[in-house]
């Protein structure tokens, strides 16, 4: 399988629910959203820098070495970022004429999201098994919906569906670009 990269968001219950660890602690959280959401003419608002490795933890994703996630300071793939009802329109495009597409818009743009790029074998493939099916009804116990979310509309991630949707959502949601860098534990992870 091919080197990929893939767009993986935690949808504004995720970081409510503070399923993303302690570079984000949630209750500082909704008190910040509110400014920082008016804070830039930018879609995404503000990047609040980041420094630490996050994640689920200690559950699903660390623990999958063939995720690496592109994670730095500056010229991020990691980011706070609140979201402009007109860039969460365009992000979730394709869906705009199903009947839940409002409600989905207001859904994300409810608070700030996690926005990330994941890098790996295979790795939009495998980074939808680890999300689980898209109803968390149907979502397998193990993973990331299927132990975290009940609803269909509050279901705490995204993750790109194909290589070509990854490429786009990566390009709208990082037009900054991302720094690449390789893990020293990658020659004990990859052959
Ligand atoms: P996924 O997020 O698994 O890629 P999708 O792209 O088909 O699923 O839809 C995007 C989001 O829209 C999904 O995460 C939740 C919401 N959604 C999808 N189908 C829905 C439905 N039938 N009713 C309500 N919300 C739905
Ligand atoms: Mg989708």
């Amino acid at each position: 399988a091919a080197m990929e990269q893939t767009f993986i968001m935690i949808k504004p219950d995720g970081v409510q629910r503070g399923l993303v660890c302690s570079p984000f602690p949630s209750p500082l959280i909704s008190s910040s959203f509110a400014s920082f959401i008016h804070s830039s003419a930018l879609h995404c608002v503000k990047i609040l820098p980041t420094t630490i490795l996050f994640l689920f933890s200690p559950s699903t994703l660390e623990k999958k070495g063939e995720i690496f996630l592109v994670i730095f300071v500056r010229r991020s793939g990691l980011k706070l970022v609140g979201v402009e009802r007109s860039f969460a329109e365009k992000h979730y495009a394709d869906l705009s004429a199903k009947p839940f597409f409002g409600s989905l818009v207001e859904y994300i743009i409810s608070g700030p999201v996690v926005a990330m790029v994941w890098t790996g074998k295979n790795v939009v493939v495998t980074g939808r098994k680890i999300i689980g099916a898209t109803n968390p009804a149907e979502s397998a116990p193990g993973t990331i919906r299927g132990d975290y979310a009940i609803e269909i509309g509050r279901n705490v991630i995204h993750g790109s569906d194909s290589v070509e949707s990854a490429r786009k959502e990566i390009a709208l949601w990082f037009p900054e670009g991302i720094s690449e860098w390789q893990s020293n534990l990658h020659p004990w992870i990859y052959e």
